[in-house]
């Protein structure tokens, strides 16, 4: 009986596991925002922790609709980006309100900076951690 009890607790765990790198999540980064929600040369978050997968939305900051003047363009790490209005033609800084969605696929850390502003301080960094490779090909509850 105590076998028994102790292989579904083993089960249950595996499952958990599972279900967390099953789902690839989404976070937000506030372009022009610092971490206490005010306009400023910055990110919200400036530092973020996600897994392979994940995406984040990149999202210039337009308080009373006026919004700052940039863009997010990566400096290091496995997956290159630059975006304002989009990330591909029109990525340099721009003061629309502009938002866009990056994901990323591979493990590592990104810097990242806005051109218009990284002397200032407007720098950012994501640590891309890998996801838990789960393989369950099959079990027996009896
Ligand atoms: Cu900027």
């Amino acid at each position: 009986m105590g076998v028994r009890l102790s292989c579904l607790a083993s089960v249950a765990w595996l499952a958990l596991i599972a279900a967390h790198s099953a789902f690839a999540a989404n976070f937000t980064v506030m372009v022009g925002q610092n971490g206490s929600g005010q306009s400023a040369f910055a990110f919200n978050p400036s530092a973020l922790t996600i897994h392979t997968g994940d995406s984040v939305t990149f999202t210039n900051f337009c308080p009373g609709g006026s919004c700052g003047f940039h863009n997010v363009d990566s400096t290091g790490g496995p997956t290159p980006f630059k975006c304002s209005v989009n990330c591909a033609s029109t990525n340099t800084p721009n003061s629309t309100a502009w938002s866009d969605v990056v994901t990323f696929p591979t493990q590592g850390t990104i810097t990242y900076q806005c051109d218009q502003h990284f002397s200032f301080g407007m720098t950012g960094t994501i640590n891309v951690l890998s996801s838990v490779p789960v393989r369950l090909q099959s079990f027996e509850v009896n």
